[in-house]
């Protein structure tokens, strides 16, 4: 399929214009950074493992009533999505303490929640997305409540769907990352899921050993990245074909 113009690249992927209007083509590159891209590398794989999972994971979303912005997977590492305007927000969902949470209230990492706790960040590399309070989204406009309201019911949904995925294949769903697109229809303003929903956005932890499975792996080097993304793939049954080896070959003297 042609690829228009590129119009955004950011540090995983790259959005151009679609064939067709109100379309995307997101691609999905081999780099991975950690810390506001403070740490960098490129890893073989990476981007057609994340382009079939989010393929996987929005799939499954449209089955059960969630609105996103995937539509078809093109290639390997590319994929036609919705256009929308990003909110300019991160939203997270936290099953189990771990990172910045962990970090901040000095709560040992893997420790259960009471609930599910949905926290925003706001979306600008420059500042390292901080943390914000309902309130800045209301008074700066970044959100209504109405959206508010609305996007904490997605997450909680998308909450649902993943952690019971996840569970089936023995992954422990810590938490995760999601971003919010607004489309019109007419003069009717939708919330949907958009973005990428992949282990460099989520934490997965195996139930049964604590190994880790997620974009953590590169954060705090605990092993090859491609191995443990393969390993999701593996388990949910969406390996794609051709992913490079994981394992380079070594000479043996
Ligand atoms: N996340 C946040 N910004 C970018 C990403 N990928 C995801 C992390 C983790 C969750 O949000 O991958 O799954 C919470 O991250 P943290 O660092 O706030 O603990």
């Amino acid at each position: 399929m042609a690829k228009g113009k590129k119009l955004y690249e950011g540090k995983a992927k790259v959005l151009y214009e679609g064939p067709e209007p109100d379309t995307l083509i997101q691609y999905f590159k081999d780099d991975a950074t950690a810390f506001n891209a403070e740490k960098k590398d490129t890893i073989d794989g990476k981007g057609a493992l994340n382009n079939r999972l989010s393929e996987f994971f929005m799939n499954g979303l449209t089955q059960i009533g969630v609105p996103n912005h995937f539509i078809k997977r093109l290639n390997m590492r590319e994929q036609l999505i919705r256009s929308c305007e990003i909110v300019p927000l991160e939203v997270i969902v936290r099953n189990y303490a771990a990172g910045s949470m962990s970090k901040r209230l000095g709560i040992e990492e893997g420790t259960q929640l009471p609930r599910p706790i949905v926290e925003f960040s706001y979306k600008d590399d420059s500042l390292g997305d901080p943390l914000v309070p309902e309130e800045y989204i209301i008074a700066f406009n970044w959100a209504s409540q109405q959206d508010l309201d609305d996007i904490l019911a997605l997450a909680l949904r998308v909450n649902d769907y993943l952690s019971g995925v996840m569970y089936g294949v023995g992954i422990k769903l810590i938490d995760f990352k999601i971003e919010i697109g607004r489309v019109w229809e007419g003069d009717f303003m939708r919330l949907i899921v958009a973005d990428e929903i992949s282990p460099d956005s989520c934490r997965l932890w195996d139930i049964e050993t604590g190994q880790k499975l997620d974009k953590d792996v590169f954060r705090r080097d605990l092993g090859n990245l491609t191995d443990a993304y393969t390993e999701v793939a593996r388990r949910l049954g969406v390996l794609p074909a051709n992913v490079a080896p994981a394992t380079k070959p070594t000479i043996v003297h």
